[in-house]
């Protein structure tokens, strides 16, 4: 139980609440938030609300005060929860993560920061030169992973728009020995189209010099990281393409599509280290195989033409992210590993990935995200359940199980083969012919129509609405073409002619001929399943560690809590079912030797020191002497409380009670007794 904080500052458990109530949750949540406690425990899990404003509470000090504690034994804090899974990886050998959810704005990014910024301090505590160094290169990759990844949108100045997964490895004297990032679905549509109000990726703003600050950052910490200056220039080549490329226009003779500004297409074949007839040609013509074999060169209408330029330059930034991120790993890798004579490599996951996303309008992007995060909450309560179940039975305890919505049935809806959203959809691309959005839609209503969390409408202007999970709706508008997300094969090709051999190394499906092109490939629907399986698979054998964010308004301050807006992401996030979970078994263990060493002054038996034969037999008498049998179970190595209160009073004792011993020791130094 966090303690150091009085009562005026809140329950700083949620565990503590009197009942578990909606109300008594926002009540303790709002009160905490306005005392500047931005952290809550549940149990080991952080409920953290963004105070929109900077705290004073990541210093070195405090730092200091969490390194090596128990977790009840400061206030509430990301620390306790990096300190939790570092001690868990170091004493236990334990493969860890830190699980950080919640919507845009919450905060995800900022404590995914401060939770590497405090492994960072506390490792490596004789400096050697090369931890340090891959501490360096870990820290400083989250400034190039934010330029290329970050964009201000309408919900926030600084968002991500990737998800991103961390892992650090540890030698076996706990310093960080390398890492491994996985990036997942960058949303590659900002680049050539953003809503009203929000950016580009920060990085074209960097690279066309408004935001020069940034751009030295981003430089220094290129080089750092071992980017090479060839690298780096092909990097920027890269981000100058893109821009030509949104002023290249397309117009008609009558006949044939012709390019607006030659100009364009002369300093992109340059960035590009093409010939400029081949970028010309691949922008106005794609080569098609005839059923015959034959190979001819197809003329692009203006739109084709236009659709064509957009999805090449979504193609080049997905690609340049994606290689970026190899790049970095490519640097932390571990190599050399030999656990026969270093140890057990042990790891610690960070997960900073997009939170729940419900827009007036929502397409593709949020369906993915929002699939994504039924999985995580899926994870989230099997392994949270798990947990607990797993700790019952090797401490020898009964368990009752407790009623939780187990939203397996929505994850299956969505990822089912054959029968699940993401197939029909599959199944849609994959047909010849013009299937249209509302033609899929139709399928899905053949298909999916009796499932109870499956429904879909016909609004105004024509547009359909499917809706697979309940309250989230989404327009099937545009659902087609972005699954199938297809490039004309000539713009691979072209990028694979490169002489810049950086470009070229990202394209090496550009050697395919036209001929040899017949496979296709996967849909973006199901690489995103399928790397969203592998994260699940990646962190259900660690030992999670929570951290859920919640945003306190809309308009970025420090002093609302917009009541509405909290309660409906503690809803989603399943925090209530969190602390239920939690109370109805036992919301407390501890060791018998630590319950003793804290709680041993209340109890005449076991004050100064106890003669019973065993821990457990002198907790046995604080339990007894108090009257608290009926709401402890006795494990094989430590006690189960069942009720918050229980430990409350003892808590409360304690602290009446040091007072009095503070004095009477007081007195014997100064000899008086
Ligand atoms: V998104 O899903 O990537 O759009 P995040 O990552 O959840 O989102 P982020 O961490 O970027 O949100 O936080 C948004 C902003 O809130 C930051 O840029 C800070 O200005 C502010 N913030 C968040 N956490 C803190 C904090 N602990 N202290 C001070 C904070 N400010
Ligand atoms: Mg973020």
């Amino acid at each position: 139980m966090a303690e150091l904080e009085g009562l005026e500052f809140g329950k700083s458990d949620f565990v503590l609440l009197d009942e578990v109530t909606m109300e008594q949750f926002m009540d303790n949540l709002k009160l905490r938030f306005e005392k500047g406690r931005i952290y809550t425990f549940i149990g080991e899990v952080v409920v953290s609300v963004n105070p929109y404003k900077h705290l004073d509470i990541y210093g070195k000090e405090v730092i200091e005060d969490y390194r090596g504690r128990e977790l009840y034994e400061n206030p509430p804090h990301l620390f306790a929860v990096a300190d939790a899974a570092y001690k868990a990886m170091k004493r236990r050998a334990k493969d860890t993560c830190i699980v950080i959810s919640g919507e845009s704005g919450a905060g995800k990014t900022e404590a995914s920061k401060y939770i590497m910024q405090y492994i960072a301090a506390i490792t490596n505590p004789n400096q050697r030169a090369e931890v340090e160094s891959v501490k360096n290169v870990l820290l400083k990759s989250n400034c190039v992973l934010e330029a290329f990844g970050n964009a201000k949108t309408n919900r926030n100045d600084n968002s991500s728009r990737f998800g991103k997964y961390m892992d650090i490895n540890f030698n076996f004297n706990g310093d960080p020995t390398g890492g491994h990032i996985n990036n997942y679905l960058l949303e590659k549509s900002r680049v050539v189209q953003q809503q009203d109000g929000e950016r580009n990726f920060h990085s074209f703003y960097q690279a066309s010099n408004n935001d020069s600050l940034c751009h030295k950052a981003v430089m220094a910490a290129l080089k750092v990281i071992g980017f090479t200056t060839e690298e780096i220039s092909s990097i920027y080549k890269i981000l100058s393409t893109i821009l030509h490329l949104g002023n290249l226009q397309f117009t008609s003779d009558g006949e044939h599509v012709v390019l607006v500004g030659e100009d364009t297409v002369k300093h992109i074949s340059e960035l590009t280290s093409t010939e400029p007839e081949n970028t010309r040609k691949a922008l106005l013509y794609r080569t098609v195989a005839t059923g015959g074999g034959e190979v001819i060169e197809k003329g692009h209408n203006e739109q084709e033409a236009s659709y064509g330029r957009d999805a090449f330059a979504k193609a080049l930034y997905e690609r340049l992210f994606a290689w970026i991120v190899g790049r970095i790993n490519s640097v932390i890798e571990v190599k050399d590993y030999n656990p026969a004579l270093h140890g057990k490599n042990t790891v610690i996951g960070v997960l900073d990935i997009y939170g729940f996303e419900i827009f007036d309008n929502n397409s593709f992007e949020q369906f993915c995200i929002n699939y994504c995060n039924e999985k995580l909450q899926q994870l989230f309560i099997e392994l949270i359940l798990r947990q607990e179940q797993d700790e019952y039975q090797r401490e020898g305890i009964t368990w009752q199980h407790i009623e939780y919505f187990n939203n397996q049935i929505i994850v299956d809806l969505v990822e089912q083969p054959h029968k699940g959203i993401i197939s029909i959809l599959d199944e849609a691309c994959l047909t010849a012919g013009k299937v249209t959005d509302t033609v899929c839609l139709d399928s899905m209503n053949k298909k999916l129509g009796q499932h109870p969390h499956y429904t879909s409408r016909k609004v105004k202007r024509e547009r359909e609405y499917w809706i697979p999970i309940p309250v989230h709706w989404y327009s099937v508008e545009g659902f087609l073409d972005k699954n199938k997300d297809p490039l004309f094969q000539d713009f691979k090709r072209l990028m694979y002619n490169s002489s810049d051999h950086v470009l070229k190394e990202m394209w090496p499906d550009g050697k395919m001929s036209i001929t040899e092109v017949t496979k296709r490939p996967l849909t973006a629907a199901t690489l995103f399943k399928n790397s969203i399986i592998a994260l699940v698979d990646k962190l259900a054998c660690k030992e999670p560690y929570y951290v859920r964010c919640i945003k306190p308004n809309e308009v970025k301050s420090p002093l609302l809590f917009d009541d509405g807006r909290c309660q409906h992401q503690v809803a989603y996030l399943g925090l209530l079912e969190n602390v239920r979970v939690r109370r109805a078994g036992f919301a407390y263990r501890q060791p018998y030797a630590r319950f003793l060493q804290r709680y041993k002054m209340t109890c005449e038996y076991t004050w100064p020191n106890h003669l019973m034969s065993t821990d457990q037999e002198a907790v046995e008498a604080i339990v007894n002497q108090h009257g608290f049998e009926d709401d402890v179970a006795y494990g094989h190595t430590k006690l189960f409380v069942r009720t918050p209160r229980t430990l409350f009073t003892l808590e409360q004792e304690r602290a009446a009670l040091i007072p009095i011993l503070v004095l009477f020791l007081q007195k014997v130094w100064r000899g008086a007794l």
